[in-house]
């Protein structure tokens, strides 16, 4: 991933350079107009496992869309308190730290990550068309690029978006920047086609939606009656109750022998043994939920937050002392690739290693500009405690 190297400053200490989480749209235009670099083709990648029969994708979860605690339905409560953000284990990125002390209100928080079925209701009610089902603008992609690039051909203008293709043998993953080894920018690939035109999503009710960019995210949410969580309440949230501890289950290391959640098995970007019983994304629920109740808040697809991203957010908060509610810093800064604003994404995906990014993490976060989708990133929809979240206006 294009967005997440950085050059020199970052102390990295267990987790190895690199990530498996995609570029951002903008840059993506440009470099896959350029690579070919030997990935396996459509049917071999990302399609998950147990799609035959229907045990595996019409049928729901237990709980699925249950009210609880007093909540809408679908939502768990989550309660209100100080504690600890960011990377107590000291084995994370360096934008997890300075780990500091945040204080939330209690909200509700889907318990499940949105489903096709769900985000299908949104768009037959609403008509809503999907970034990835539009035309690109080129404007809008220049103006994220760095000044100079050159513009995108024409044909990548198509509705079109980022599709994970495993390689053929062993990638490069210390090279800065080369995730266009395993991300390919294809034509017609959106919500109901995840991996590109021949794909669907008939039968698949209870996977998770992906190929949504934070616009759509944020629209299915005001549809609703809900809006996304803050960077803090995710956080917060995916914990479960247990105060600095490396995952969502605790501290015991992932086990693809009683899997705690839909990650990679084997060696990313090429071989998956989808020990775990998923290679692409898991029907939502298949895993063990966590101290509040949620589920999949490791692993399986990132999710969009609210937030701007910044890579000093977590040390502006600590110089403060207590952070009360964040909702993240008025703009975005990322660094690694200062023209392009982002949003926050949490949670890592079905492409997260032990070895290699380890992103399913509850601090690990990461960014991606808001106009871009993957077959890897969804999102789940937040509820305040007060009324009115139809009305919340989500910083912009
Ligand atoms: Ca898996
Ligand atoms: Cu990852």
């Amino acid at each position: 991933m294009l967005g997440v190297v950085v050059a020199g400053a970052v102390a990295w200490t267990r987790w190895p350079r690199g990530d498996s989480a995609p570029p951002t749209a903008a840059t993506a235009y440009v470099a896959s107009s350029t690579r070919d670099v030997g990935r396996e083709d459509a049917a071999a990648s990302a399609e998950p496992r147990a799609e035959a029969g229907t045990a595996c994708c019409t049928e729901p979860p237990p709980r699925f869309g249950r009210s609880e605690g007093g909540g809408p339905p679908g939502m768990v409560p989550i309660p209100g308190g100080e504690f600890a953000m960011g990377d107590a284990a000291g084995d994370g990125m360096a934008w997890e730290r300075p780990v500091h002390t945040v204080r939330v209100d209690p909200f509700f928080l889907d318990a499940f990550e949105v489903t096709n079925a769900q985000f299908q209701a949104f768009v037959a009610a609403t008509g809503h068309r999907t970034t990835a089902e539009k035309p690109a603008d080129l404007a809008d992609i220049m103006r994220q690029l760095p000044p100079g690039t050159p513009p995108p051909s024409p044909d990548k203008l198509r509705p079109s978006s980022m599709v994970f293709r495993k390689t053929r043998g062993p990638a490069k993953l210390d090279v800065p920047g080369d995730w266009s080894q395993w991300w390919e920018y294809v034509a017609g690939a959106d919500w109901r086609h995840p991996s590109g035109q021949d794909d669907t999503i008939v039968g698949k009710d209870y996977l998770p939606v992906v190929q949504v960019s934070w616009d759509d995210a944020v629209a299915y949410c005001r549809w609703a009656g809900r809006r996304l969580p803050t960077e803090a309440e995710w956080e917060r949230a995916a914990r479960g109750g247990e105060a600095r501890k490396r995952f969502t289950w605790g501290d015991g290391a992932f086990d693809p022998a009683k899997p705690q959640a839909n990650i990679w098995q084997g060696k990313f970007p090429y071989e998956n043994t989808a020990a775990d019983g998923f290679e692409g994304t898991a029907p939502v629920g298949r895993f063990p939920p966590n101290g509040y109740g949620l589920h999949d808040m490791a692993g399986n697809v990132w999710e969009w937050c609210s937030d701007w991203y910044r890579a000093d957010t977590y040390a502006k908060a600590a110089a403060k002392g207590v952070a009360v509610d964040p909702a993240g810093p008025e703009t975005s800064l990322d660094p690694d690739e200062p023209h392009a604003p982002k949003r926050v994404i949490r949670g890592g995906s079905y492409l997260c290693t032990t070895t290699y990014c380890a992103s399913f993490r509850p601090s690990a976060r990461m960014k991606t500009s808001p106009d871009s989708a993957t077959n890897h990133q969804g999102f789940r929809c937040a509820a305040s405690r007060t009324a009115g979240d139809a009305s919340v206006v989500v910083r912009r």
